[in-house]
């Protein structure tokens, strides 16, 4: 398992074009896209406007920077988390004014709850019309300000660099988040002032103070019952291996709280499951019983209903170690609190508990952790046996009923590599997805975050356009793809190969399962599910859709259609849809 390298951007040295101004002086909007490439960063994924017309066209005179094309502005966005996550560097994306700027506001949040390091632009008419109030204009920074970490406006072309400069500095320090820059079209139709440099990176990896790692290890090496709760700043720090080890050392199960990538292999003993994002009873029951807490790179608790009351045990200590002291004690008193990198962190406490912990204290780390291997042992024979019995039995498909998710997700496991990359927005369908392509390869599995829908197609585009060799597959529900479907053409328009699965139900399924649970909280008897969470009628023609966007496509609904299909899909070189048609 390699930790992904740590998020630094690499200068590069351009080549200053010849500028076709009129007057052949060297502009704002030139100056803005020579700092993106000083700054390694060129890709930028968005929708145009005429207000970023100069903008625009002043890329044509620049090859090396490549311009995708998306229909829709969440669709850029997205498409922009999925590179970023997949580089574990930023991303850049363009929107038009307040209109595209709105448009794209959802998926910003869906960045911000997962620190994707987004460099976000949007252009205006210009600075000498505020006072107009005219079409489109807006308080774009206000508009912005709640999803992102950092949002601003250029005034002044003396300010344009170092505003860029200080906006990619903010995208790319942990804690990362989507930063947005508002530039009026008369601040980029000016003479660029200053020069182009590449912009400061803030090296994180900061070690948490020596008394304090002290007081953790005093306190993990003597539990009982110790847990750890871990999110994706384990990835982003590149913790996995010292997760590993401090776990394994402690024999402690390992829960996911907003754990949308691979923090530890879910092939792992020790690796729990994740906490879940709807409601707070689920985190409840998981960590009402240690002793000893170590939260890391995530925070507590992230459902929609989350639990009010501390749901911890009265006498259980909790440690927090982060890099994000706001989130650190957000809801819940801690009893440490250390701020600091993930992966110097955890290796510093690793460190300690290998000098200090006592023999016995060793010794029943290692049994917890036996425990732990001989349980999943048990699971994989108990599931096994269930597989092989699915497998066994009637051919499934319309006469019987719809195809179960299982089984297509276990004979498409049997065609991919290892190393296949998965954007899972499979929802219901996801347990499935990762029964069989169980993820285990840091920086090989994404899910989306902070709860919006619509990231999957997208999302696998921007992870197939970073890792152009890999078999990238997006897994999408008939509810969660038709938010940025056209996501297809911008496929089809750069023939950027993801393989995209939609897990048709016919069905919004999740909200028919929280419906349920509210019901049953309510005391409300149970009775039929709202109309508006049926979309089995009409039925979506997925591959038609498709293919009027260039994307080839296939039904699936029999298991016997199921090899061929699969085999169809791997071996196109361009992207390519299966509707796969599964119970609910
Ligand atoms: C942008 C956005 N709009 C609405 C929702 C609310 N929502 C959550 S789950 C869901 C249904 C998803 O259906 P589908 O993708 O088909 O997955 P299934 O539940 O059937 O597995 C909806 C509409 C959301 N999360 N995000
Ligand atoms: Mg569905």
């Amino acid at each position: 398992m390699t930790a992904p390298e740590t998020p630094v951007i690499q200068a590069t040295v351009i080549q200053t074009p010849v500028i076709q101004t009129p007057d052949t002086v060297k502009t704002g909007r030139h100056g803005i896209i020579e700092q993106f490439l000083a700054d390694g960063l060129d890709h930028m994924f968005g929708n145009p406007g005429t207000v970023e017309q100069g903008f625009l066209d002043a890329l044509e005179d620049y090859p090396a920077f490549k311009y995708i094309l998306t229909l829709q502005e969440t669709i850029a966005v997205a498409m922009a988390d999925g590179y970023a996550r997949a580089r574990n560097k930023p991303a850049l994306v363009q929107l038009h004014s307040s209109v595209g700027t709105g448009n794209a506001v959802g998926m910003m949040y869906q960045a911000l709850r997962g620190q994707a390091p987004l460099v976000v632009i949007a252009g205006e008419a210009g600075v000498k019309y505020d006072a107009m109030d005219a079409q489109m204009a807006v308080d774009l920074v206000a508009m912005t300000k709640p999803v992102t970490k950092y949002s601003t406006r250029v005034t002044h072309p003396s300010s344009l660099l170092r505003v860029l400069r200080r906006a990619i500095k903010m995208a790319q320090t942990a804690p990362c988040g989507p930063v947005f820059v508002a530039l009026p079209m008369d601040v980029l139709d000016a003479p660029l002032e200053g020069e182009v440099r590449p912009s400061t990176f803030v090296d994180t990896r900061a070690v948490p103070s020596s008394e304090g790692l002290k007081e953790a290890a005093a306190w993990l090496a003597v539990a009982e019952r110790p847990l750890i709760l871990m999110g994706d700043g384990i990835s982003f720090s590149g913790a996995h291996l010292e997760l590993e080890t401090l776990a394994e050392t402690l024999g402690a199960p390992v829960y996911g709280v907003n754990s949308s990538e691979v923090n530890l292999s879910a092939a792992h003993p020790l690796y729990g499951g994740t906490t879940g994002h709807m409601f707070g009873e689920v985190s409840r029951n998981i960590v009402q019983n240690a002793d000893v807490v170590l939260i890391c790179g995530t925070y507590v608790f992230p459902e929609v209903f989350p639990a009010l009351e501390r749901p911890f045990h009265p006498d259980a200590r909790l440690i927090h170690i982060d890099l994000d002291p706001y989130e650190m004690a957000k809801n819940f008193d801690l009893d440490l609190a250390l701020l600091g990198d993930p992966k110097t962190g955890l290796a510093a406490l690793c460190a300690l508990l290998e000098l200090h912990m006592s023999e016995d204290q060793k010794a029943s780390g290692k049994g917890r952790l036996e425990t732990a291997k001989a349980h999943r042992l048990e699971q994989n024979r108990l599931e096994q046996g269930a597989t092989q019995r699915a497998a066994s039995g009637p051919l499934e498909g319309s006469a019987q009923g719809p195809m179960k998710m299982d089984t297509f997700v276990a004979e498409l496991s049997k065609h991919l590599p290892d190393d296949v990359m998965v954007f899972d927005e499979a929802l219901t369908n996801s347990p499935a997805v990762t029964r069989h392509l169980v993820p285990h390869l840091p920086g090989h599995f994404f899910q989306t975050r902070g709860g919006s829908l619509g990231v999957g197609i997208p999302g696998a585009l921007g992870v197939k356009l970073a890792h152009p060799d890999k078999t990238v597959l997006a897994f999408t529900g008939d509810g969660g793809s038709m938010y940025t479907i056209q996501a297809l053409w911008t496929a089809a328009k750069y023939g950027i190969g993801a393989k995209f699965i939609i897990c048709n139900n016919g069905s919004y399924h999740l909200l028919k399962l929280n419906i349920d649970q509210y019901w049953k909280e309510q005391n409300i008897a149970a009775h039929a599910h709202p109309t508006s969470f049926d979309l089995s009628q009409p039925v979506t023609d997925f591959v038609s859709v498709a293919k009027g966007m260039h994307v080839p496509a296939l039904r699936v609904e029999r298991a016997e259609q199921l090899e061929s299909a699969i085999q169809q899909m791997l071996e196109s070189e361009g992207p390519f849809l299966l509707d796969v048609i599964v119970s609910e």
